[in-house]
């Protein structure tokens, strides 16, 4: 038959998220920096809608050019791929960070020393993720909060209970971002502190981290799909460093497409 590119074939659009996403900063430079990615655009949408074209193009064996990441559920319902990034412009490998407000240390000296060890591996993102597909984000924190005693332990060593202390943090609303505040919030919770959670675009958490407004995040992707807001913000908080390590950004596709590279794509 007739040899179409995949260029033509998906109209020359690459399916993002929501406009203030780091991945779409990052996605908008990426087209940018490809030659052949000259004539391409990013249809921004919002993340629902990406995963809903995504399963229609995947029900219909159609190809398919998403902006995706990992940890997300994604990967394990559908056979995608990421394809190679050698300009590396949507970034490597990469850390989640916690990231506090300049004072919280002196304010709030407990709290300060939770965030501070809350570590955990993206097995165990992956593992909240997946179960509140089928419940809730809370319920699946509980759950996993149940079954992981030892990891929870570790976060609030030296922790005592506290009574009429309050502590905001600031979050993203991605199910990656809903999955760690979730799990903060209820072991906060069962210290006794009240806990709010502000799902928020990422310029407006640094922003609220760095002007003292909300006390911490666990939200901050790092080096890259954040950079420009860190890059931004730095002097104003208190990094404390990864919380997750081996997070991972990309242009994906479904399997079955015969293609590898991002330089696979024709103008
Ligand atoms: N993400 C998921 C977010 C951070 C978490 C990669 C879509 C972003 O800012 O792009």
């Amino acid at each position: 038959g007739k040899n179409v590119s995949i260029g033509e074939q998906v109209d020359y659009k690459i399916i993002g998220i929501e406009p203030g996403a780091g991945l779409t900063e990052l996605s908008e430079n990426t087209i940018a920096e490809y030659q052949n990615l000259q004539g391409w655009e990013l249809e921004e949408s919002s993340t629902p809608g990406m995963l809903g074209s995504l399963e229609q193009a995947i029900r219909n064996e159609e190809p398919i050019i998403i902006t995706g990441w990992t940890p997300h559920w994604m990967f394990s319902s559908y056979d995608l791929k990421f394809l190679e990034d050698p300009k590396g412009t949507l970034g490597g490998m990469e850390n989640i960070n916690t990231l506090v407000r300049k004072d919280l240390a002196k304010d709030l000296p407990d709290a300060y020393t939770l965030l501070d060890q809350f570590y955990w591996e993206p097995e165990d993102m992956e593992a909240v993720m997946y179960e509140a597909q089928a419940t809730s984000f809370e319920e699946a924190a509980e759950k996993w909060i149940a079954q992981n005693e030892e990891k929870v332990n570790e976060w609030t060593k030296g922790m005592t209970k506290v009574k009429g202390k309050e502590i905001e943090l600031a979050s993203t609303p991605w199910d990656s971002e809903r999955a760690s505040s979730s799990v903060l919030q209820a072991v906060f919770e069962e210290l006794g502190y009240t806990v709010t959670i502000t799902p928020v675009d990422p310029a407006i958490m640094f922003q609220a981290i760095a002007s003292g407004v909300v006390d911490a995040t666990v939200a901050a992707w790092l080096p890259t799909t954040h950079s420009s807001f860190y890059a931004k913000y730095k002097e104003d908080f208190v990094d404390l460093g990864e919380n997750l390590t081996g997070t991972k950004n990309g242009f994906v596709v479904p399997a079955y497409m015969d293609i590898d590279s991002i330089e696979d794509l024709q103008p």
